[in-house]
């Protein structure tokens, strides 16, 4: 059902699997893009609603637009959330999309126990938080993708990553270890748009949240 909109949106989101994957959700709400962002280069989308526009990001980069008000609302993945850390925004639903478990990897029989334990991974803040909650003290290599090379060339022990499948792991000859977090893409929304466009906010969050009630988790 079309939510009535009285307030322009912005609303943040990454190609790819999150938009792919939240767009039924929006479609549900009445919101459509105008483009197809894979073939049409455009950043910024204007929307089947004249108040409503999409900009395209690299995923990482969601919460800082979001966190600075360049976009009301957006969604992103629960590991880059937990790197972004900061406390500028509003995380009120779970879009349960782009599921996955954010996992300690490594090679076959590897010590995960071992004292001066490497750890390579885009998630360094989570790496820290996870093995100082057990207190155990590692060095975290921070990369920024390939993970799965890093115990395959000695640059460390385990890797921190994100696995759907497992395919990526087994094809490198890896293991999932340890379970660290299940994952899934959130909408989060700006402090001050929550408040300034309350009415209009709420209203899509609550259209979001049926759609999402009604449709098989992905
Ligand atoms: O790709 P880019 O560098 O632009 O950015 P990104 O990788 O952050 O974005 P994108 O679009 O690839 O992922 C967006 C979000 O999707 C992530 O932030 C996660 O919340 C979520 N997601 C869900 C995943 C996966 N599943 C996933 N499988 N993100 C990445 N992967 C990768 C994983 O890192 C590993 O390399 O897929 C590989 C493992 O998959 P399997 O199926 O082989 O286990
Ligand atoms: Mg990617």
């Amino acid at each position: 059902m079309a939510i009535r909109i009285e307030a322009p949106l912005t609303i943040a989101l990454s190609k790819g699997r999150i938009f792919k994957d939240t767009l039924p959700l929006l479609g549900q709400a009445g919101i459509e893009p105008l483009d197809d962002p894979e073939t049409c280069r455009k950043l910024i989308l204007e929307t089947s609603h004249p108040a409503v526009k999409f900009v395209l990001i690299r995923a990482t980069d969601v919460p800082t637009y979001v966190e600075w008000g360049a976009a009301d609302l957006g969604v992103a993945g629960k590991d880059v959330l937990m790197e972004h850390g900061g406390t500028g925004l509003y995380e009120p639903l779970d879009l349960r999309i782009a599921r996955c478990r954010m996992m300690v990897a490594g090679r076959p029989g590897a010590d995960t126990k071992a004292r001066r334990l490497r750890i390579a991974t885009k998630y360094v803040n989570a790496a820290r938080a996870y093995f100082a909650a057990r207190g155990q003290q590692v060095e975290v290599i921070k990369l920024y993708g390939s993970m799965e090379l890093a115990p395959l060339v000695g640059l460390s022990e385990l890797i921190v990553d994100l696995v759907e499948s497992g395919n990526t792991l087994k094809a490198n000859g890896l293991v999932p270890i340890e379970h660290m977090h299940d994952i899934s893409s959130r909408l989060i929304v700006n402090k001050a748009a929550w408040k300034m466009k309350h009415a209009t906010v709420l209203a899509l969050v609550e259209a979001l949240r049926t759609a999402v009630a009604g449709s098989p988790a992905t």
